[in-house]
């Protein structure tokens, strides 16, 4: 099982050799594609060290040193590299090889989606076009000429600009393209293929035009209108919030139906999985929407956090990762509703990235031992490096926080660089100790800080105490510099105070000048990525709802009742459902708020927000307990909902800015209505009525949920009309996953075997897999253990094919830890039968290891 080994941090070394110039041509053809790389190197260090370049799944066709062939003793090739004796000073390189695109289901390096090439390097696929150095402080300048046959490939696509172009025999034609920007490999990018192009251009805040082209499938430019303004919406935003202006003169998007994630920064030359480029009001939810705007940003403003300053290795990746979500979480807040998208981060944050760290992949946002790299691109260093980097801006205030960014540009633009190397330039411009604060980086793990409420002499006295809980690799923790946002409720007059509080060692109390019953309002705007213990009683909280300036407070008051709630139903399965849900509903139904807030405070906790706050959850216990709750819901106030959903659907005006929120609070409202059967009909009405799949979609996944009896014709309806829509048809595999019957595993089964589910394109997997895992805790979870075992061996299927979406795949089979036994059984037991398959990818086998071990 261990034929693979780790990488630690601690063992980094700078690269021996340096490449200056990285000159290839690639001649594309889809089993014998032929790479020649012209490598202008130089070794730096002094030493005998032979270069060792890495490739994988490469045919060696030739080799020379300086334009001369070498003698074989003074090479080696293995199947993951290319080591060379006896080289110093300045040299040349020429290597070809050859790969072999058609066949590349792991979609890494350079493969076909569909007829057209692309390639995927980041972290480390740039091995699989040629031997290289395939690290990221390895920065070289590349020039790529790329030749393929022009009626099947008219586009020719390669980062920087193109620098000429030209006819060749037998139908092929070529483009060369130049990136003046030194940059490491995982950001180059090749595509070729027949698109159509939506062209537009960006005039800078420096007045350079930039030619902005979305590449999309034949037929669909209309749907790339939407990522094109959300392009120009956040180059305009980052000239105006940090300065930062576009510095070549082309970008490009191309939008692929193969991909392994969301999309890829490459320089000049993004590659964006279709998912994120495409979408028409017919044809994409608000919520699809939403997501391209923030991905296209996100994409966009990796080319000043992540290309022109890089990482230095991957341990560090949560330098361009974290901060750069950072930037598109405030960017899409400045877009729309700041609150609800502040709440909607915190919700992915707790449901996931807080069971990551609690389960047996748990790593500090800067991992300190790595075997595959692909394993960590993890809610941990995206969301959790978010809110490390968002703390740094709360301790520092915007106008710190942007002085920190200059000097972090002034000091490493065209360098790769680590976290604490960014840490620093925060602390330098701003005059701070950050010292404590760099703890973040090292440490895994969730936080608790517990809050301790007295008062006496006429003040209120807090203390707050932290812990992070131990862990196998770090048995001991330290405390954290925590930045502690609190508002106090002033009774009577419910005058509202803030203060910011830095915790920095284990237990710190403080005291303040307020009245004996003043509320408490602690970490609002959500200032840590911590669990919270605090005993507040259901009034406390309630008045915490209704004057607490900070929306997310509001948000957290009114789930911290009904996750309360949701606790005790579990431990009393007879109890009645208490006073207090009534009055949180009650005063939510009738205040006058954004519907998209409405929406979001209507809505019960989630599962998995259940669960990666708590411990030794029967999951079947709460499946009920959340079912029941609905129902109760659905019964006390189904005059109230009725009327909100009618004003709701009748106050939507297309055109309008508000009107994904009244669409997502009709959604909200219809879901608890559907319980009952004689509102069925509102659902069908909603689909029949739909003119966009906000609404087509909610109808359709509430129908199936409730089982109506319209579900199944809905789900015919809805596969007629959009059969022909590959993403639509997603949607269409993921509601069917929702089936709340045990009915479900035959139907999954039955689903596998159709034509258009394959299992080499990752979106239609994770629409199928990935969605019941997730989407439908029931049957997930089931009693049999049919569930979890379905999942193995979809992971085990998958594994042979692409080992990086299997080792996605497996996330909800290795966290165990929130569940009680009989559950954890089962899981492992599952696990058990993965193990058995023979050759499992390096992905699979460092979290089977991980997971049971932990055994
Ligand atoms: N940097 C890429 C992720 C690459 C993942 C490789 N397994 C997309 C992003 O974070 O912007
Ligand atoms: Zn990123």
């Amino acid at each position: 099982m261990s034929e693979f080994t780790p990488r630690f941090l601690a063992d980094y070394q700078p690269s021996p050799y340096r490449i200056h110039q990285t000159r290839l041509v690639i001649d594309l053809d889809d089993h014998k594609t032929k790479v020649t790389s012209q490598l202008s190197m130089e070794k730096v260090a002094t030493d005998s060290q032979p270069l060792e370049l890495d490739g994988e799944h490469l045919t060696l066709v030739s080799l020379l040193v300086d334009g001369k062939e070498i003698a074989e003793s003074n090479y080696s090739v293995s199947d993951s590299s290319l080591v060379i004796e006896g080289l110093s000073g300045e040299f040349t390189l020429d290597i070809v090889t050859e790969i072999d695109p058609a066949n590349n289901t792991a979609l890494e390096g350079l493969y076909k989606s569909g007829q057209a090439y692309c390639t995927q390097c980041e972290a480390e696929g740039f091995r699989r076009i040629t031997y290289y150095l395939d690290r990221p402080d390895v920065m070289s300048i590349f020039t790529t000429k790329v030749i393929g046959d022009k009626a099947s490939y008219p586009y020719l696509l390669a980062n920087g600009n193109p620098v000429e172009r030209g006819q060749l025999e037998n139908g092929k034609h070529f483009v060369t393209w130049h990136d003046p920007f030194p940059k490491p490999c995982y950001l180059f990018a090749l595509v070729a293929g027949d698109f159509d192009l939506l062209a537009d251009t960006y005039t800078t805040s420096s007045g350079k035009d930039v030619a902005l082209e979305i590449f999309v499938d034949k037929g669909n430019r209309s749907k790339a209108e939407h990522a094109m303004a959300s392009l120009k919406h956040s180059m305009r935003w980052d000239e105006e919030t940090f300065g930062l202006v576009y510095d070549l003169d082309i970008y490009m998007i191309v939008a692929v139906d193969f991909f392994n994630m969301g999309a890829m920064e490459n320089k000049g030359l993004n590659v964006f999985n279709s998912k994120y480029v495409l979408a028409d009001t017919a044809s994409a939810t608000d919520v699809d929407f939403f997501n391209i705007e923030a991905v296209i940003a996100h994409e966009y403003f990796h080319n000043w956090t992540g290309n022109r300053i890089t990482c230095r290795d991957w341990f560090q990746l949560s330098l361009k990762e974290g901060l750069t979500v950072f930037r598109d979480q405030q960017f899409s807040a400045d877009m729309h509703s700041a609150a609800v998208t502040r709440i909607k981060n915190v919700k992915v944050l707790r449901a996931q990235q807080f069971a990551e760290d609690a389960g047996p992949m748990s790593h500090p946002i800067r991992p300190e031992k790595v075997m595959e790299m692909n394993n960590f691109y993890t809610l941990t260093v995206y969301e959790k490096g978010a809110e490390v980097i968002r703390m740094l801006h709360t301790l520092l205030g915007k106008q710190g926080f942007r002085a920190g960014m200059d000097r972090y540009f002034e000091k490493f633009d065209g360098m790769a660089v680590t976290c604490d190397d960014f840490v620093n330039a925060m602390a330098e411009a701003n005059n701070r100790d950050l010292s404590i604060f760099k703890r973040w980086y090292g440490q895994s793990g969730t936080p608790e800080v517990t809050i301790e409420k007295r008062y006496f002499d006429e003040r209120l006295h807090l203390t707050f105490s932290q812990v992070t809980p131990a862990s196998p690799s770090q048995p001991e923790k330290q405390a954290l510099h925590i930045p502690i946002k609190v508002e106090f409720i002033k009774p009577a007059s419910n005058e509202v105070i803030e203060e910011l509080l830095e915790l920095k060692s284990e237990s710190e109390t403080w005291s303040f000048d307020v009245p004996q019953s003043t509320v408490v309002a602690p970490f609002a705007e959500f200032s840590a990525p911590v669990k919270v213990h605090f005993e507040q009683s259901d009034d406390e909280l309630l008045s915490i709802v209704e004057h607490a300036k900070d929306s997310f407070s509001v948000w957290e008051a009114g789930q911290s009742i009904l996750r309360k709630e949701v606790v005790r139903l579990m431990q009393n399965d007879n109890d009645e459902i208490s006073e207090s849900v009534m009055r949180t509903f009650q005063a939510v139904i009738d205040a006058d708020i954004d519907p998209a807030f409405k929406a979001l405070m209507l809505t019960l906790p989630s599962f998995d927000e259940v669960t990666g706050s708590e411990q030794n959850v029967n999951a079947q216990a709460l499946v009920e307990v959340l079912e029941r709750l609905k129902i109760f819901v659905a019964n006390v106030f189904e005059q109230p909902l009725l009327s909100l959903f009618d004003e709701s659907r009748k106050s939507i005006n297309s055109d309008a800015q508000s009107a994904p929120g009244q669409r997502a609070l009709s959604s909200v409202v219809l879901n608890y209505l559907a319980v009952k059967p004689e509102h069925h009909e509102l659902v069908s009405k909603l689909f029949g009525n739909a003119d966009n799949m906000t609404d087509q979609l909610a109808a359709l996944t509430i129908a199936v949920r409730q089982q109506t009896s319209g579900a199944g014709t809905l789900l015919q309806k809805f596969e007629q009309q959009w059969i022909n829509d590959t993403l639509v048809m997603d949607k269409w595999f993921s509601v069917n996953t929702n089936i709340p019957s045990s009915d479900l595993f035959a139907h999954m089964e039955a689903l596998k075997t159709r034509p258009d589910f394959e299992m080499t394109n990752p979106n239609r997997v994770r629409a199928l897999v990935g969605a019941f895992a997730m989407q439908n805790p029931k049957q997930f979870h089931c009693k049999s253990g049919q569930g979890y075992n379905f999942l193995a061996n979809m992971v085990v299927e998958m594994d042979k094919l692409n080992p990086q979406v299997a080792s996605r795949l497996i996330t909800p089979l290795i966290q165990r830890e929130a569940f009680s036994g009989e559950y954890q059984k089962l899981m492992t037991q599952a696990l058990e039968t993965i193990i058995q398959s023979p050759q499992l990818s390096k992905d699979i086998t460092e979290k089977l290891n991980a997971a049971l071990a932990e055994q």
